[in-house]
């Protein structure tokens, strides 16, 4: 989609009518541009209907900001520039908040995984983030989006987005909505390991594809992490499963033919051996056995919200193509079907 940037947003953050601006990105929530001038930056137009509450985003990424420069000056933690008047959202007219960050030059990013020492970095990528952020109080933190990865609600949403479906949609989703109710177990295992209390709450990322790493072009080292609307609470399964979920098949979760999507074990090793490589240290007995789980249970809440989506008529993933959510949702079943015989 082509986004034009109203001047006066290009105005508050002393852009020059004439900068060069082109799109950045794959993301599939955001707008996100590249702004060339004397110096490059950054500018992303933040989806306020999905993000309801952007004021909560840059609070959670201050404390973030804070904690880490007073405990890990080294480390690179991507923050904004603020805008004329110090604001770190600037709101268009059309009431859409908009946002600078610089942009962190001779880095790259990755769409596929495609070698264990790329899943490894970027596994250990995301687990430096939290273990950075082991000690600091989650509690003044607030959820930027409510019950995000809470497997519980969205199988619930699941249910309502069927039981309000048109019968046209039930019918070509068939199979799928089959299959998705055949994994309910997983919730139930879900809902035990979170009122057992095995979990910890701690900061997590919550958005771990791979594309959210930014590599350093010369050594492929993890360089920073990015996309950070998400830092909240959360538990390590989510961060541990999601890098799983985009990582350990050859092809990502728009792929039609789910003949091509395969359960690579040395990526999964990798995966796992990056982030405990980070996080082991910080977690408990019972956390390091829930650790085959996490990519069950990230890849099954995914099939659940692309299913969802399509039931609902797509009202949150951006589409291309009418089936799109439904072919995402399959792709997913036949990854979770994967990991479930081998993790
Ligand atoms: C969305 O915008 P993007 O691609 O970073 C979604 C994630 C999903 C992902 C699936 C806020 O992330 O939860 O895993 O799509 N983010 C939100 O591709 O819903
Ligand atoms: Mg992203």
């Amino acid at each position: 989609m082509k986004l034009t940037v109203p001047p006066m947003i290009l105005n508050a953050f002393g852009f020059s009518p004439q900068a060069k601006i082109s799109s950045l990105g794959s993301g599939h929530i955001h707008q996100t541009l590249l702004v060339e001038g004397d110096r490059k930056f950054v500018l992303q137009r933040i989806n306020k209907n999905v993000f309801t509450k952007p004021e909560v985003i840059a609070r959670n990424n201050r404390l973030a900001a804070a904690y880490l420069s007073a405990h890990h000056p080294e480390y690179l933690f991507p923050t904004t520039l603020p805008d004329r008047n110090g604001n770190e959202l600037v709101y268009a007219e059309d009431g859409f908040p908009w946002r600078v960050y610089p942009l962190i030059e001779n880095t790259l990013t990755v769409d596929f995984v495609t070698s264990s020492a790329q899943a490894f970095e970027a596994a250990k990528g995301f687990g430096l983030l939290t273990r950075n952020l082991h000690g600091i109080d989650s509690s003044t933190f607030e959820p930027t989006l409510d019950r995000f990865h809470d497997l519980q609600w969205r199988y619930e949403q699941f249910e309502s987005a069927l039981a309000n479906a048109t019968p046209t949609l039930i019918k070509q989703a068939e199979g799928e909505i089959k299959r998705a109710k055949e994994f309910q177990f997983l919730v139930h295992q879900y809902n035990d390991l979170i009122a057992g209390g095995s979990l910890l709450i701690r900061i997590t990322h919550n958005d771990t594809k791979i594309n959210n790493i930014l590599f350093d072009k010369r050594t492929g080292k993890a360089a920073c992490v990015i996309d950070l609307d998400t830092l909240m609470p959360g538990y390590f399964i989510y961060d541990l499963g999601d890098m799983v979920r985009t990582g350990v098949s050859p092809v990502s979760e728009e792929e039609q033919d789910i003949t091509q999507i395969s359960f690579r074990k040395e990526i999964y090793d990798a995966l796992v051996e990056g982030y405990l490589s980070q996080m082991k240290d910080y977690m408990s007995p019972q956390e390091l056995q829930a650790v085959p789980f996490a990519g069950k249970m990230m890849t099954y809440i995914m099939a659940l919200r692309f299913l969802a989506d399509f039931l609902r008529g797509n009202t949150y993933y951006t589409i291309h193509y009418p089936e799109q959510n439904l072919v995402r949702a399959r792709n997913q079943l036949r990854l979770l079907q994967l990991l479930h015989q081998h993790t």
